[in-house]
């Protein structure tokens, strides 16, 4: 398939404070639409993944170790649904009633998923992202690194949180763990995080 850069689903100033229109701006216009160009030159028309769903190539570049695709065609999967896990006015925990269930049955309730999944995030050295994901019937917190996901890991991501620099050094310079405390308690989108269970 060629691959597109969708609009963002929401004004770029929507997540303002939490998460600028400047911080958006850059991330979406630019660094993701260079993984959308880079994705289409690696695995597009004319090569091996021609005619592959974006998680199949995924976990066929993971299997492979081809880093190109496995960063770029990441990135692209990951930030179609980044853009989609925040929401203005998300956040916060008031979750969606199966998800509910579930983070109080495998990870200890909302207090302890908060903190796992904070540290999580602050605890990836360098660049890369922080998970909430369905293993085995159950969730999970993981993090991986540069464009990597759970999916190349066997398992289906239903949360994740970008921890490159690029998606928090404008409103808070190298304060990463504010960013991620913003992040879960006021942007995500629990409504898009419990449509994504269901396709665990
Ligand atoms: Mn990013």
């Amino acid at each position: 398939m060629t691959f597109k850069l969708d609009p963002l689903p929401y004004a770029y100033d929507a997540l303002a404070p939490a998460m600028s229109a400047e911080t958006l701006q850059f991330h979406h216009d630019k660094h993701h639409q260079a993984y959308v160009d880079n994705g289409n030159k690696l695995a597009g028309p004319g090569t091996k993944y021609e005619g592959k769903s974006i998680e199949a190539i995924c976990k066929e570049a993971y299997a492979a170790k081809d880093a190109p695709v496995i960063n770029n065609i990441g990135q692209h999967y990951n930030h179609i649904h980044f853009w989609n896990w925040m929401k203005k006015g998300g956040g916060g925990n008031k979750l969606p009633g199966k998800l509910q269930a579930m983070v109080d049955k495998d990870l200890g309730g909302y207090d302890k998923f908060r903190t796992d999944f904070v540290q999580a995030g602050v605890t990836q050295f360098g660049s890369g992202w922080a998970w909430l994901a369905v293993k085995d019937g159950k969730l999970t917190i993981a993090k991986t690194a540069n464009g990597e996901n759970p999916l190349m890991m066997g398992a289906q991501p239903i949360l994740g949180v970008d921890v490159w620099e690029h998606s928090y050094y404008i409103d808070y310079r190298n304060a990463r763990q504010k960013y991620l405390e913003a992040f879960v308690d006021q942007l995500v989108n629990w409504e898009y995080v419990e449509a994504m269970l269901g396709k665990a």
